[in-house]
């Protein structure tokens, strides 16, 4: 089973990206399961095939050890550790092409903190990858821009995975906006000359040093906009997959059936 992370700051789609991810692969006659592992998470919209729940929730954290929500999720998320053989055996023992894995809400809680790492090793590191959703919230401005793309890079280099950025929630974005947000991809000039319209000097002087470093890890041109309430671009995170796993082969290797 090739293994799908989705990961991203809270709020940004996650949740609902995995069930509709899920949903539009069926009809393409591509199996794929769902795996939450948001110990925090109460309603979620998709059944999930695998639940880190069913070992700890923050509910019960919070109960057990009398605390609150953000120390409780910070100890759920180091029990989920102790918890990673059994996931793993649970894992194995399923049949699909894909899992689907639905992380925390809190972005820090899954990418640096050490049980994820040993998780995602568990799981079989190899047949990993990222998917990374951009918050349009956030990215809408040349700064939060620039501070969405560094952490998606910072999340890349911490987990050692291959990794796709998407601009989530697509939709909430005004035409003008979409594409100026999507125009500093495709033309970082752009990005630069907002970037130094900005008021604030140390803001445009570390701006500038961060967009040379995006510039050099080559981080233009590589994000499609996506939205998960619309099913739109789904065709492209399928792609990103594909030339994942199976750098670009047709798709009888993606588990396509006729
Ligand atoms: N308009 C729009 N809203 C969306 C889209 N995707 C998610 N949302 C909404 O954004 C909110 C957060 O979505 P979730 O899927 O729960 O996001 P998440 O990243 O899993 O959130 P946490 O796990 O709580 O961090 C919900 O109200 C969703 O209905 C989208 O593509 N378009
Ligand atoms: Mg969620």
């Amino acid at each position: 089973m090739k293994k799908i992370f989705f990961v991203g700051t809270a709020g940004c789609g996650k949740s609902t990206l995995v069930a509709t991810y899920k949903n539009w692969l069926e009809e393409q006659g591509v199996d794929a399961l769902i795996l939450n592992l948001d110990p925090g998470s109460d309603a979620l919209p998709y059944q999930a095939d695998i639940d880190i729940r069913e070992w700890v929730s923050t509910a019960d954290v919070m109960d057990e050890y009398g605390l609150g929500p953000n120390g409780a999720q910070i100890v759920a998320a180091d029990v989920m550790a102790i918890n990673i053989d059994k996931m793993t055996k649970v894992i194995q023992e399923m049949d699909s092409d894909y899992l689907l894995v639905d992380t925390p809400g809190q972005l820090e809680l899954f990418a640096f903190r050490e049980s994820s790492r040993l998780m995602v090793e568990a799981f079989g590191k190899e047949d990993s990858m990222l998917i990374y959703l951009s918050d349009p919230s956030l990215c809408k401005d040349p700064n939060g821009f620039v501070t969405s793309m560094v952490l998606s890079s910072l999340v890349q280099f911490r987990l050692q995975l291959p990794t796709f950025g998407f601009l989530s929630k697509s939709d909430t974005l005004s035409e003008e906006d979409l594409n100026r947000v999507l125009g500093w991809f495709t033309d970082s000039d752009s990005l630069l000359f907002d970037l130094m319209e900005m008021d604030s000097e140390p803001q445009t002087v570390v701006g500038a040093e961060l967009f040379k470093a995006m510039e050099s890890m080559g981080i233009f041109g590589q994000i499609r906009a996506i939205s998960a309430e619309e099913s739109l671009g789904m065709d492209e995170i399928y792609a990103a997959v594909q030339m994942t796993f199976f750098a670009g082969e047709d798709s009888d290797a993606m588990g396509i059936k006729d």
